[in-house]
């Protein structure tokens, strides 16, 4: 018997039945990320039924030295939730811990288990008059564990934060096999260090999230689009700051596309432009309860246009076409995907440093060899650029335009993963620009809850077994 076959039978005598898949199939898209980038290998699929067979699935898989690889809905950009090719690993789903536990209307928290899948939660929510106020592409698909491991981000973030801002309360399992019972739904909690902010964002490389309980907002009465063509980004941050002068607090979103990526867009999606041809889109979202805000947003759009900040604009006329164009804004990454290899950066600065940042990184980027083409869009009200590069066929390596992306983004203080997180493909960048105090500060605590180095190993931090 191999140590793999005492290991797996150790594991199906602890765990419910069907909870240990080896078939080659059922673990085959497992071993992939969403892009088709990252490729490795497993030695067998665990997917517990609670926190006490996670537990149980981390003892034992500690006494045999074998690496876990949390995965959620496997929708990461960084190669996170994939396991390495060359190690002897396990990748634990929870996706059979998706019970939505409690949701409460007054105290406004929704409580759920990690494997819930996000747009499930949010449509609970929803149900109840309230709104758990993060949105993006892969919604549908992602859960709440994967979004806190990760900190997601999204379209609402300018408004309502990136998901650490809506944790309340985490259970996890860590590295040793303790159990971390922290669903309290407290809005002040000063008792000791707030060590779930430690586990938010992680990537699965500190702890295992097992449930999550988040904060909810108001569901807003109104909320209204517009699809609005400018110039360029200098000319949308003035448009932003325009608008938020005038609907302040009302704006949930405020997104960037330039016309390669929209065009793409269309294209793949099969979808009208609703504006003309423009080098630069704003796609615009507000939403209140104070009335009239259809034609609040229509004034200030039209004051706006009368000072030349914008070409066109187009509010949703109805809720459908409004749905149309978040469509085609939350298509963009799909609509890249089938136009062509890319190297994706997934970059931060200062939002006023937006637009000199476009210029001084496509110029560097378009440096680094032929055959390159820029697609960048993005979360512009929180200066986060996915400034992503189309390889084409010039033989460019992806290294090679990352790190020339990269030393921009360092000349501009930025950060090199505003949400995707570092996962799997930008460790390497991780360790070459983050400053080595923080690099070692983050080592510490790694090994401090991980000393064995078995969760979600090369990930994040290079790894050291
Ligand atoms: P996975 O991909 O399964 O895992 C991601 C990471 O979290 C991995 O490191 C994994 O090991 C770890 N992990 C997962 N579950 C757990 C757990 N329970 N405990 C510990 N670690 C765990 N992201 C944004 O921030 N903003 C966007 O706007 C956005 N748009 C996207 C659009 C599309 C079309 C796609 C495909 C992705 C997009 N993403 C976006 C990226 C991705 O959806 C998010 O990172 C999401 O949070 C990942 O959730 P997941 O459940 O799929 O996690
Ligand atoms: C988005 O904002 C996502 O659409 C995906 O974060 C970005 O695919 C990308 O680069
Ligand atoms: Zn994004």
């Amino acid at each position: 018997m191999t140590d793999h076959d005492s290991f797996l039978r150790q594991l199906g005598d602890r765990l419910s039945t069907d909870a240990v898949v080896t078939d080659p199939a059922d673990l085959e898209p497992r071993l992939v990320d969403w892009r088709k980038v990252y490729r490795g290998r497993a030695i067998a699929l665990v997917r517990p039924r609670d926190v006490s067979e996670v537990a149980a699935t981390v003892r034992v898989a500690a006494e045999h030295g074998v690496a876990i690889v949390p995965q959620g809905g496997n929708t990461g950009l960084s190669g996170g939730a994939t396991p390495l090719p060359d190690r002897s690993q396990i990748v634990l789903s929870l996706e059979r811990m998706a019970r939505i536990r409690a949701v409460d209307r007054v105290g406004m928290t929704v409580e759920a288990d990690a494997g819930c899948v996000v747009e499930d939660v949010k449509r609970a929510a929803e149900d109840v008059g309230r709104l758990l106020p993060i949105g993006f592409g892969a919604q549908g698909s992602a859960h709440i564990g994967g979004i806190v491991s990760t900190n997601a981000g999204g379209v609402n973030a300018l408004r309502y934060g990136t998901t650490r801002q809506l944790v309340l309360g985490l259970e996890a399992v860590l590295a040793d096999g303790t159990v971390l019972h922290g669903l309290r739904g407290l809005r002040k909690d000063n008792a000791g260090y707030d060590w779930k902010q430690i586990l938010i964002g992680s990537e699965g490389t500190l702890g295992i999230v097992t449930g999550a309980l988040l904060r909810l907002v108001p569901r807003p009465r109104e909320r209204e689009s517009a699809w609005i063509s400018v110039t360029s980004p200098t000319r949308a941050l003035e448009l932003l700051e325009r608008l938020l002068d005038r609907m302040g607090d009302s704006i949930v979103a405020f997104e960037l596309m330039s016309h390669a990526s929209v065009s793409k867009g269309t294209h793949y999606l099969d979808i009208d432009l609703p504006v003309a041809e423009s080098a630069w889109h704003v796609l615009v979202e507000v939403a209140d309860s104070a009335g009239e805000l259809k034609r609040r947003l229509e004034e200030g759009l039209l004051a706006a246009a009368e000072s030349g900040l914008l070409e066109d604009a187009v509010p949703a006329a109805t809720d459908i076409q409004r749905e149309r164009f978040w469509t085609l804004r939350e298509g963009l990454g799909e609509a890249e995907r089938h136009a062509g290899a890319t190297a994706k950066h997934d970059v931060a600065v200062s939002v006023s440093d937006v637009p000199a940042f476009l210029e001084e990184a496509e110029r560097a980027a378009l440096g680094v060899g032929p055959g390159l083409s820029i697609n960048a869009y993005g979360h512009l009200a929180d200066g986060n650029v996915h400034f992503n590069v189309m390889l084409g066929d010039g033989g460019v390596p992806v290294e090679a335009v990352g790190r020339a992306v990269h030393d921009v983004v360092a000349r501009f203080d930025g950060s090199i993963s505003a949400e995707h997180g570092i996962g799997r493909g930008r460790v390497d960048e991780l360790e070459r620009l983050k400053p080595p105090a923080e690099l070692e500060l983050m080592r510490k605590l790694k090994h401090a809850l991980d000393p064995q180095g078995l969760l979600n190993p090369g990930k994040v931090l290079a790894s050291r077994g």
